[in-house]
């Protein structure tokens, strides 16, 4: 008989998880396994993303592997070089230098800067260590960038906040659909599908100063002046009250507030409103009819309307012209704001706010206090109160004694690019006495630190994120950690364990603290304690609020009433206002921001990826062919940009699709390239959102030596 020689053949597994990156939290399917590559494909089954991805996704992997990858703590030494170290030295000297800060000038001090990239579990033990371990109220985070205006704007309309108050599916089923500031053909692309199938049945609107992917495929494109989208929402209002398309009843019923509302928007009639959005008035009755004549409307912003310095006003503007319209918590319709980061919607409701506690509690208010406290096992009266917002935080940097930051702790945010008027932030960086850096890449942020910490990455650790419809939904862990990196979790316990409060953080197991944060958010606005990872695992995702084990949890809000006590929703009357800085005679054009489909916010992932950066290279200045002319200059030549806070170097990409008034760049690129070495740092005064859409700027070829003084 002849003998049969076995071979062993290790058969690659197959993990079921989510991207990294934006808020799409596509499921993907990652295959790994000895001597194979790693690959990923969108999982066909999961209901959101339903077999497609976005390049950034099908590219992720690359992250996991790269050579760039830090795998050993590093710390600054005497000649001012980052090197290598071990994990005790490393964090000896941020405890040392916690130390000494707080000791000289007070808790205070010392801050941490957090993001809508960390899962919940992280943002919650961020939040949580702040505040028990470092004693300190400053902590804010990148969301304050991304989600604060959309989510003032809707926790005064609506006493609650979350981006989408029903499933992505109910999109593909309105009527009418507006899309105002948002470029989800580039930023969501897996939403399209959605926004297709709703366009062959429907109408849909769009409000951009850019024909951009998403308005080419709509029925109306409203191309207004950067800035002017409150006066526009206000305008569109003003019609419908005057055409009597309005619905008494339901305002009657389910508000309060209209009367101020009414009266505000008096005072804008079209003549006025085409004045200031240069949108017409036959473009506005076109799409007030749209809106307000069709069965069922819906309004989703992006960040366009948002990160100005009136945005929570301008989301209250939309929020009023929707409710008064009817169309809130009606089938198929509402108004929502699509959240950008992983876990950008989770991110912004477990404490790592500057005034928040878990579950979207109020720092400042006594019951939520206690309710915290108890879990923590602490007295309530050792919490601090409300610290700095993300941009005041960093600005406190280098301000002399205890009125200044000192030290500051990063996890997840590369604030040297992301930052608005980033020169004066890597200024301020640089004079920090500690600056803690907690990535897997190093980026221009930690250019500066003093101790790098690598930490695990997406795919080799398990964890929760919410996605923009408010499902929370379980990244699971697909691969052990190279040796080296630990993770923030891990992080977080050890740092604590060394500055005295170990016994408040015992576990760094990812269901454990999630098993925590339920107990801390019971009762709260964003209840999470019927949630549990083993749930998620079984389901496709809970949506919050779920308050107990048998709960369904909630996929949609406001059919019977809002989250105000008296269950109604807020009209919030707004004014127009001008933007921080508009164009004058010296700064004759406007400048807006926003992003390629290729790359990642900083870029601090996405710009190491082959595949990526062979797409999208660099950050190009679209110019309309009208001002391009003007300033004598052609496609793909170099111009210079000059803004009141300094200057940068873009080649141009000529497109009839920007404003001719207008120039627009992306903000993933740092150095010589960054956008936000231009942005104007005015914030909002309700949600300290920085004015990222709108400033003024003068431009001329490179080397060149004359500006354009008019542009009109
Ligand atoms: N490819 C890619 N996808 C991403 C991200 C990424 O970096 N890259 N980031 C994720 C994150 S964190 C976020 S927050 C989302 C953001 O997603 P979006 O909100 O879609 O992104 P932006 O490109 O910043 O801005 C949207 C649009 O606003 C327009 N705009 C500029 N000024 C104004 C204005 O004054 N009024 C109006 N109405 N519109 C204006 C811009 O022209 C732009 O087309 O994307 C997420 N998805
Ligand atoms: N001009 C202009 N500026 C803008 C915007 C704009 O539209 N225009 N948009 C703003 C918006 S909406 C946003 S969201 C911000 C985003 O900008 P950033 O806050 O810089 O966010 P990212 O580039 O996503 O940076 C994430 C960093 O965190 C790391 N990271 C990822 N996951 C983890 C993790 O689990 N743990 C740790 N420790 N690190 C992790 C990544 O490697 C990366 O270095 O930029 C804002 N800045
Ligand atoms: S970046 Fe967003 S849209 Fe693209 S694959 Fe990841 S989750 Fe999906
Ligand atoms: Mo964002």
């Amino acid at each position: 008989m002849m003998s049969r020689r076995l071979s062993v053949v290790t058969v690659p597994s197959e993990t079921r998880t989510h991207c990294p990156y934006c808020a799409f939290q596509c499921g993907m399917v990652i295959t790994s396994g000895k001597d194979v590559a790693t690959t990923v494909r969108a999982d066909p089954d999961f209901p959101v993303n339903r077999g497609q991805m976005c390049i950034k996704g099908f590219t992720s992997a690359a992250l996991l592997d790269h050579a760039e990858r830090i795998t050993t703590p590093l710390v600054r030494n005497a000649q001012g070089r980052l090197e290598p170290a071990s994990w005790d030295d490393a964090l000896s000297r941020v405890i040392d230098g916690i130390r000494r800060i707080q000791e000289t000038h007070g808790n205070d001090a010392v801050a941490a800067f957090g993001s809508g990239a960390l899962t919940n579990e992280k943002a919650y033990l961020l939040g949580k260590f702040v505040r028990v371990a470092l004693r300190s109220s400053q902590i804010d985070y990148n969301g304050r960038y991304c989600m604060a205006s959309g989510a003032a704007g809707q926790n005064r309309a609506f006493g609650i906040d979350r981006g989408l108050p029903f499933p992505v599916s109910d999109i593909a089923r309105t009527r009418t659909l507006v899309l105002w500031g948002s470029n989800a053909a580039d930023t969501l692309p897996p939403l399209m599908q959605w926004i297709t199938a709703q366009r062959e049945g429907g109408e849909s609107i769009v409000v951009d100063p850019r024909r951009t992917e998403t308005a080419r495929g709509a029925t109306l494109h409203l191309q207004l002046t950067p800035g002017s989208d409150l006066a526009l929402a206000n305008g569109l209002l003003h019609l419908a009250i005057e055409q009597g398309l309005i619905d008494r009843e339901y305002i009657d019923a389910r508000t309060v507030g209209f009367d101020d509302v009414r009266r505000k928007v008096l005072e804008f009639p079209p003549s006025r409103v085409e004045r200031i959005t240069g949108v017409s008035a036959s473009d506005m009755q076109r799409a007030i009819d749209l809106i307000a004549k069709s069965e069922s409307a819906m309004l989703l912003s992006g960040r366009g309307p948002e990160q100005q310095s009136k945005g929570a006003d301008t989301v209250s503007a939309l929020c009023n012209l929707m409710l008064a319209l009817g169309k809130v918590g009606k089938p198929y319709s509402g108004y929502g704001t699509l959240t950008g980061q992983g876990n950008g919607q989770g991110g912004r409701e477990h404490g790592q706010k500057a005034d928040q506690l878990p579950g979207y509690r109020l720092i400042e208010r006594e019951s939520d206090r206690e309710a915290v406290a108890a879990v923590w096992g602490v007295a309530p009266e050792t919490l601090p109160r409300k610290g700095r917002s993300a941009y005041e935080l960093l600005d406190a940097m280098g301000r002399k004694g205890s009125d200044g930051v000192h030290g500051l702790l990063v996890f997840g945010s590369n604030v040297a690019v992301a930052s608005p008027s980033s020169t004066s932030i890597e200024k301020k960086l640089a004079q920090l006495e500690l600056l803690v850096v907690a990535d897997a890449f190093l980026n221009e942020t930690s250019a500066h630190a003093h101790v790098v910490l690598p930490v695990t990455q997406w795919a080799e650790e398990t964890g929760t994120t919410t996605n923009f419809e408010g499902r929370v939904i379980l990244r699971r862990k697909m691969r052990d950690a190279p040796a080296g990196p630990r993770s923030d979790l891990a992080i977080l316990c050890d740092l604590a364990e060394r500055l005295g409060a170990g016994d408040k953080f015992t576990t760094s197991a990812p269901e454990a603290v999630f098993e925590e944060l339920g107990r801390a958010t019971r009762g709260a606005m964003a209840d999470y304690s019927g949630i549990t990872h083993a749930r998620i695992d079984r389901e496709q995702g809970v949506f919050w609020p779920c308050p107990d084990a048998s709960h369904p949890g909630t996929p949609r809000l406001f059919a019977e009433r809002f989250h105000h006590s008296d269950g109604k929703a807020r009209f919030v009357a707004v004014d127009h206002r001008a933007a921080g800085e508009e164009p004058d005679s010296t700064y004759p054009l406007w400048f807006t921001t926003g992003r390629y489909k290729e790359h990642y916010n900083s870029g601090a992932q996405t710009r190491r990826v082959g595949e990526l950066v062979d797409a999208q290279p660099e950050p190009r200045v679209q110019v309309h062919p009208w001002l391009a002319s003007r300033l004598g200059i052609g496609d793909g030549e170099r111009l210079l940009v000059e803004s009141r806070r300094g200057s940068v170097v873009f080649r141009i990409a000529l497109s009839p699709d920007v404003r001719p008034d207008t120039l627009f760049a992306p903000f993933h690129w740092g150095g010589r390239h960054a956008a936000n070495v231009l942005t104007n740092p005015a914030l909002d005064p309700t949600s300290r959102m920085p004015e990222f859409k709108v400033c003024a700027v003068r431009a001329r070829i490179d080397g060149g030596s004359s500006h354009l003084r008019v542009v009109r």
